[in-house]
Order: structure tokens, then sequence, then C-alpha cells
């Protein structure tokens, strides 16, 4: 086990360790606490820093009174106990009228109505201290594809991510949007079902500049996709604003089982990139973001086994990154990389001011099946890998 501190800088969304177990078979298993009970645990466990949906902490049909009371309680607990309120973000999937998506609703007036509840819900992050703002819109897609004019919800789409981010720009709020793709679920098909379809979104807006991603393993996985593949690209992009680590065994439900319960060896790698950065590429940009865990303490759990598997979030975090530091270093391993090319992949193809009719005279004796008989060796860099995880 090992005991995380502030520094870490590890985030929890109240809906996860204050999910209650109810699943479409069963009714909840737990009872629910308030949402400041959980914020002093998870500060106490070591945690930095909370996150959450409005209506984790308020009612839907709360009054403005009713709304100030709570959040302002929940902001004085979480200062008290020294933790940040990181991210906000809103929920437009549990209540009926979201059936048919907030912002991609055939209906125009749930459309308006969802997008004013977002505007509330930018405010109140605002105000919360939040530098994040996640829109995971789960409910933004379709089971029959008669049902849908997909022409126009990706419009609708790009609407309301406009007026959102061109509201935020407008208050001069230091806030930016996180897209959350996910392939399915609760949705038969939901819109952006990955982080390339987000990006391609991203890239059409007027106001994209302050739009990023944050993708889940599990939303990832469940899709077939390689989780540190897309943080890699979201890297790439410029976009990597926030994560949601949390662990999947294959191509199911949405299991958000701890980090590492799922594919350990990619979430070694997962926390390789974040910690230690592309081999070749030490220039490139990092994730620089909360650690933030978006899991569910399974439904067979009570009090204790919920606050075991927040912690075991956390302390599996980092035993990989403590793994992943000493890969790295570990000169067998430097030695393995430069074997394999790693870090030749780093320069570029041409050489500065070669032409292309350079580069076709100069390969022009290439000898293909000589280089073809190179030996990559990935295998035993691999094996190193797992030797330090299991080893
Ligand atoms: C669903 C999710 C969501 C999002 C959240 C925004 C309920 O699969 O992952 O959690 O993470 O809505 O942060
Ligand atoms: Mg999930
Ligand atoms: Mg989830
Ligand atoms: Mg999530």
């Amino acid at each position: 086990t090992r005991q995380p501190t502030k520094d870490d800088r590890f985030s929890f969304g109240l809906w996860t360790v204050g999910w209650p177990g109810g699943d479409p078979f069963g009714t909840p298993t737990r009872t629910v606490l308030d949402p400041w009970e959980y914020s002093d645990k998870l500060a106490e466990l070591g945690a930095w820093g909370i996150t959450f949906h409005d209506n984790d902490v308020f009612p839907f049909d709360a009054s403005a009174e009713e709304r100030k009371r709570i959040t302002g309680r929940l902001k004085d607990a979480t200062d008290q106990a020294g933790l940040v309120i990181e991210m906000v973000t809103t929920n437009t999937f549990t209540h009926p009228v979201f059936k048919d998506g907030g912002l991609t609703s055939n209906d125009r007036s749930v459309r308006r109505f969802g997008l004013a509840k977002i505007i509330q819900a930018v405010d109140l992050a605002a105000e919360m201290g939040a530098s994040t703002f996640v829109m995971w819109g789960g409910r933004e897609g379709a089971e029959y594809d008669s049902s849908k004019d997909l022409h126009a919800a990706l419009a609708r789409y790009k609407e309301g991510l406009d007026t959102v981010a061109g509201y935020i720009k407008s208050q001069g709020y230091g806030l930016r949007i996180g897209l959350e793709p996910k392939p399915n679920e609760p949705r038969g098909d939901i819109f952006l079902p990955t982080l390339g379809h987000a990006l391609a979104l991203i890239a059409d807006l007027e106001h994209g500049d302050i739009v990023g991603l944050n993708p889940e393993v599990g939303h990832e996985q469940m899709a077939n996709l390689n989780y540190t593949h897309g943080l890699a690209q979201a890297l790439f992009s410029g976009k990597l604003f926030h994560i949601d680590l949390n662990g999947q065994s294959g191509l199911k439900y949405d299991q958000d089982l701890v980090f590492g319960h799922g594919n350990l060896l990619s979430a070694f790698f997962t926390v390789d990139l974040v910690e230690n950065g592309f081999p070749a590429s030490p220039d490139a940009p990092r994730y620089e973001g909360p650690k933030h865990f978006d899991y569910k303490p399974s439904r067979t759990e009570y009090t204790e086994g919920v606050w075991e598997s927040a912690k075991a979030n956390m302390s599996t975090y980092l035993m990989l990154a403590e793994k992943a530091k000493a890969f790295r270093a570990d000169p067998q391993v430097k030695e393995a990389m430069e074997y394999s090319g790693v870090y030749d992949l780093a320069t570029p193809t041409l050489a500065e001011g070669e032409t292309v009719a350079d580069l076709v005279a100069a390969t022009a004796d290439f000898d293909a099946d000589e280089v073809a008989k190179r030996d990559y060796g990935f295998v035993r860099l691999h094996q190193l890998a797992l030797e330090h995880l299991i080893g």
C-alpha cells in the first residue's frame, strides 16, 4: 500500500464514492451520505481534490436558495479540509426530460432547457473555483438510425458547445471544457463515441481553443481502443485537459472498476506516459492536470469497501508510478529501447533542406531485403516492462 499526499493531486468525483449501487437489475445496496461527508473522508484518505455534477450536490428541482445553501456548505467543508474543487459538471442524463438528450434532443424546448442548465452549472463551476468543466453527453445519441437527422444532431451539438464556450469567454471565467467521449451506454450509440470523433468536432468550433478532452479509461476500452494511445494523440493536439482513470475488462458494459483492476499492463503504460512523458520526445507536451478517478465501488461493497476501493485507486497509481520510474531508469531498458529504435523515431525522416528528388535519389539503392532482416526486439523490451511490473 502507498499513502498518497496532496502533492500527488488525486481527485474523485462525488458520484464515485457516493454511488449507492443501484443498477438496471437491482436497487441500491448502500445508503447515501451528505456531500461533505464524502469530501471530508476523501481528504482524510489523502485526496487533493473533488469534482461533482450539479445534482450530486443539490436536487434537480432545488430552489435558488437551497442550491446556494448546499453548495456554500460544501465549499466551506472543502476549504476547511484543504480540498480543491477542481472540476464541476452538469447532469443532463438522469431526469426523464433528457431521455433523448440535452443538447441534441429532437424536442427544441428540451434543448433550450438543457443548454440553460449547462450555463447555470458553468456559473457554479466558476463560483467553486474549478478550472475544468467536463461535458459528458451520455444521452446525446440514439437507439434507432431512423430517429435522428444526424447532420442536424451534430449541428446542434456544435451550437451547444460553442454557446457554452462563448459564454465562458464572455464572463472571463478561467474555465476550459473537457469533452468526455463514450461509445454507448446509456444510449445504444452516443454521439462523439471516441476521442478522435471529439477532436474532429472541436476543430470545427468557433471557440474550440478552450475546448479539449477528458478521456476515460473504460470508455476508450469499450470501443476496443488503446487508452494510452488516446492520451498521446490528445497531448499531440494540445487537448488533454483532464482524465478519468478507472478499470475495464474488455468489451462489456461500463464497469468503472478501480484503476488497474482491468487491463493492468495498459494502466502501467498510462501511468508511464503521465509520469515520464514520451521516451524520445522530451519537449513534447505533458499532462499537467489532476489524476482524477471516475470509478464505482462495486455493488457488493458496504461502507468499509467504499473507502478501501477509494484508497486502492490511489495506491495502485502510486505503485505503478514507482514501477514506471524504475522501468525508465533501468540501463537494460534504455539499451533495449536503443536496440528497438525507440529513440530513432524522433529523428525527422527527411534531412534538413532535403528535397523529395534528393530523397528518391538517395533511396534508389536501398536494400529492402537486407533491411527487412532487422530484428526490432520489441518482445524483449516488453518483457522488461513486465519484469518491472510483476517480477
Ligand atoms: C459516465 C461517466 C460520467 C462522466 C461525468 C462527467 C457519470 O460513464 O463517465 O460519470 O465522467 O458525467 O465528468
Ligand atoms: Mg465509465
Ligand atoms: Mg462512467
Ligand atoms: Mg467519466
